[in-house]
């Protein structure tokens, strides 16, 4: 197996691209699709500063990595969500890839900063415990990147997850959401823009990316996920790739260039409602009272615990 590049040995092959790769070439075809999806959909201009949405797994480090060798500051932050040892350990993984370049990691913690965990905070509100959880990340990265005056809020979602979703919207015939399956979510009405630069690369592709650039990463998932939709859509399309290698990018990519116009929908987070600042934390909102407040003060209310006894979480100040 011969690098399609140099010709010295390849190690891994990519089916879609017909090829092989040796490792120096390999992460110069990531970098590469990375710059492709960055200019393909106007993602960053050069200079930008850029918060990465940082988990410690292997997509978040790898974008985290591939976007500082393309040049761009790009600053990391983690949210500490209260999933017991799987938090404990991905934290530990953030941090050491940030400490060991010497880049900067922030570090938000929703039971230290606001009260609640995911476990505990969503069981309190009464939702699941990935619908809290996701609308947490949202507020905070998007308050995070306000605050340091960021250009745009970067997460390492993979061709592997946006065809994922686009399974799951499609078979659900969820207008709304395909309406914002675009990689690139402009800035509107005081919320940052979002970006998805990894949308050419698969899981497999960012898992070889850090193993040969030698990025430790936490490979459990989430013990949440457990269950999600997403991972049988995603056991779907991984089925026909075997037979079909490429379709994942024609699926997800089809939609982007034929049809994802033909669901556009607001480009805001507010989906078009007027927004005023959050009457508790200033965030731009079209309630009074923002999502991620409201959610705060249901989840920190008092949690049933076993043998029927009760305990108050802390209040917090909003
Ligand atoms: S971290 Fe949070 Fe995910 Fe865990 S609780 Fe669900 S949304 S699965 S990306
Ligand atoms: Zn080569
Ligand atoms: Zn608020």
């Amino acid at each position: 197996m011969k690098c399609q590049v140099c010709r010295g040995p390849a190690v891994i092959d990519v089916r879609r691209h017909n090829a092989n790769f040796c490792p120096e070439h390999f992460m110069r075809l990531c970098r590469d699709q990375t710059q492709k999806s960055i200019d393909q959909f106007a993602m960053l201009e050069p200079g930008d500063r850029v918060l990465v949405a940082v988990s410690g797994g292997k997509d978040s480090l790898a974008v985290w990595d591939i976007l500082t060798e393309l040049g761009f500051a790009a600053d990391g932050f983690y949210i500490g969500l209260g999933i017991g040892e799987y938090s404990d350990a991905s934290r530990g993984y953030a941090q050491r890839f940030a400490d060991e370049r010497g880049l900067t990691l922030h570090v938000d913690d929703l039971l230290r900063d606001h009260g609640f965990d995911v476990p505990n905070g969503s069981r309190a509100a009464k939702r699941a415990p990935c619908s809290a959880c996701g609308l947490s990340k949202r507020h905070l990265f998007d308050d995070a990147a306000r605050r340091g005056g960021y250009d745009a809020i970067v997460t390492g979602h993979n061709l592997d997850d946006e065809a994922a979703v686009l399974m799951g919207n499609t078979l659900h015939w969820q207008v709304d959401y395909l309406g914002r399956q675009m990689p690139h979510l402009p800035a509107a009405n005081g919320f940052p823009k979002k970006v998805k630069p990894l949308v050419r690369l698969t899981e497999r592709d960012t898992a070889a990316y850090c193993l040969l650039r030698g990025i430790d990463y936490l490979v459990d998932e989430c013990p949440m996920a457990a269950g999600n939709k997403h991972l049988s859509y995603k056991a779907a399309l991984n089925d026909i790739e075997v037979d079909s290698p490429g379709a994942k990018h024609a699926f997800y990519f089809g939609f982007l260039d034929r049809a994802a116009e033909r669901f556009a929908a607001p480009t805001t987070d507010t989906d078009g409602a007027p927004v005023t600042p959050c009457e508790r934390c200033q965030a731009p909102s079209s309630n009074g009272v923002c999502a991620f407040c409201r959610l705060t003060e249901r989840a920190t209310q008092a949690v049933p615990i076993e043998m029927g006894r009760t305990r108050r979480r802390a209040k917090v100040a909003s």
